[in-house]
């Protein structure tokens, strides 16, 4: 009896300590734009010889890395809108970037304050309008800039000097040091602008790899012969669609202002060479030019161009991740000094993951593994197993429930994922998902991807474009993680196609994703491929 009354008093100290915001943990998370996981050494990716994320390896070797990380539409404002809402797009309504985000909706930021957390955002939103749910915030506009952007706080619209990676990093630092409540838990937000396009690297960083060869991927000079043929309408070739000059500032300066050589391009990278001061442009000219005179003396063709481009390409692209890597260095520097590293869950990830040359591409959007996978690291102290590595199928969907049950808030019946706290307390859930929902609506659009949903399970991948006819695509991920195969029709996978077709009739009236598909464009909007 009198070991009964003991349990009962502590367990009401400790449930009353809780709710006066004692033990509950600060969450900082750290969130890029298109940083794809096999540009984080930790991933174990083809990029890791290049050793790019020393501090982002550094948080996992402390943390839990999740492998089988996705998002469940692979562009920049939905996967955002999914964070903010726990809900598929077709749900929060924010299904492609030329939407507006609903911010009167429920999101788990409100939801944290109401439990007394102090809630901060800094960097891009890219959902539109002025965040609510934030007791502090400052957004770049749209897309921002590299250099000296202009930022949006709640008081106006104001121009700070510097490069983007480090002035965001600075208003995190700023907040943790000076502007929050030190009595209550925080959920901070730190959203890079890197390494999106265009790939403008800080000043420092400039010079960084000149001295060696990035290691190409396997499927750079991919033709896609074997796909449905929505891969060969694409617009995201390193070989025909990227730009010399637009997307590898070879010979750009501001007066250059000549159009892009693609229509729908726009015009962030004049925007961003206009923006310089001289003294950036004179240490921008210093380091490109002499790269530009060799690459004019060399007078490339074919593979060989193609190959250059990739190499300008990935330096910029590793060395805006740089930035990204020394910020995080820097973030939790400033946790360590203000004594509350302990108590703070750490966490990275970026809102797609992106086409470093795989398959030819740049950009994302499909629902190939390069652009489906989101890195997702979390360090969070005496419960996260140091260097451990989940292996669940978890996504985006899953972040805002997850931030709910750290905070110990209640999670809402309508969010759509799964709290990935019994993950991260190394637990291995029997009923955890065995197959995750995708789909992707932005067409026609800048890279024009067609529409298409699909679901992938451990092995499998089946998806539907959907817009041109009965196009089908399926994918043995054991067999082939590069999906160079497409196994769809074929007589022997007729049994798995037909299982896996079944479930994602299941998995679509379980999300209830009712969205209009019946929009069919009269034909492929742009160039077809010599000899289609
Ligand atoms: C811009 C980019 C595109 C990119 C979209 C969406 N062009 O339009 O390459 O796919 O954003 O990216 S740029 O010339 O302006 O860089 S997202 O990450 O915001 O969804
Ligand atoms: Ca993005």
């Amino acid at each position: 009896m009198k070991h009964k009354m003991k349990y009962h008093l502590l367990a009401t100290l400790l449930i009353s300590s809780l709710m006066m915001g004692k033990n509950r943990p600060n969450i900082l998370f750290v969130f890029t734009d298109d940083h794809a996981p096999h540009a984080i050494g930790a991933y174990n990716g083809w990029l890791k010889p290049v050793n790019p994320t020393p501090n982002i390896d550094q948080l996992a070797s402390q943390g839990m890395l999740f492998e089988k990380s996705f998002c469940t539409n692979s562009i920049c404002g939905p996967s955002r809108a999914v964070i903010m809402s726990g809900k598929h797009s077709h749900k929060n309504g924010f299904m492609n970037n030329g939407n507006s985000f609903d911010w009167n909706q429920q999101i788990f930021p409100k939801l944290l304050q109401k439990v007394g957390y102090q809630t901060a955002i800094y960097g891009k939103s890219h959902l539109k309008g002025k965040p609510q749910g934030f007791n502090d915030w400052a957004v770049l506009p749209g897309q921002g800039l590299y250099y000296n952007p202009d930022m949006i706080f709640a008081d106006g619209r104001k121009r700070i000097d510097g490069y983007c990676t480090d002035v965001v990093t600075d208003l995190a630092v700023e907040w943790l040091t000076e502007k929050r409540e030190k009595d209550k838990p925080f959920m901070l937000m730190v959203q890079h602008k890197a390494p999106h396009r265009n790939w403008m690297p800080a000043l420092r960083h400039l010079n960084l790899y000149d001295d060696i060869e990035i290691p190409e991927p396997a499927t750079l000079f991919d033709k896609w012969e074997d796909n449905a043929p929505p891969a060969r309408h694409q617009e995201l070739e390193i070989d025909r669609h990227m730009d010399l000059n637009y997307d590898l500032f070879v010979d750009l300066t501001p007066e250059y202002n000549q159009p892009a050589s693609q229509k729908r391009q726009d015009r962030s990278a004049w925007h961003n060479m206009k923006r310089m001061s001289e003294e950036q442009l004179t240490t921008w000219r210093a380091a490109y030019g002499p790269k530009d005179e060799a690459f004019h003396k060399a007078n490339l063709k074919g593979k060989e161009l193609v190959r250059w481009k990739f190499q300008r390409y990935a330096k910029n692209y590793l060395r805006c991740v740089k930035g990204v890597d020394e910020s995080i260095g820097r973030l939790r520097e400033t946790l360590k000094e203000l004594k509350i590293d302990d108590n703070t869950v750490v966490i990275y990830s970026s809102d797609q993951g992106f086409y470093i040359g795989d398959h030819g591409w740049y950009d994302k959007r499909w629902m190939y593994e390069e652009s489906l996978m989101m890195p997702f690291i979390v360090k969070w102290p005496g419960v996260t197993k140091p260097g451990s590595r989940d292996r669940h199928l978890v996504q985006n969907l899953d972040y805002a429930e997850t931030f709910l049950e750290m905070a110990g808030a209640k999670v809402p019946e309508d969010m759509q994922g799964a709290s990935l706290v019994p993950l991260l307390k190394g637990e291995k859930p029997k009923d955890w998902r065995r197959s995750i929902y995708y789909h992707y609506y932005e067409y026609p659009s800048v890279h024009m991807i067609p529409r298409h949903y699909g679901i992938r399970t451990n092995r499998h991948k089946l998806m539907h474009f959907y817009q041109f006819g009965e196009e089908w695509e399926l994918y043995d991920l054991k067999t082939d993680p590069d999906e160079l195969h497409n196994l769809y029709g074929q007589k022997e996978h007729a049994k798995i196609t037909a299982q896996l077709k079944k479930q994602l009739l299941k998995l679509q009236k379980h999300y209830q994703d009712d969205s209009d598909i019946s929009e069919k464009p009269v034909a492929w909007q742009k160039q077809v491929r010599p000899g289609e």
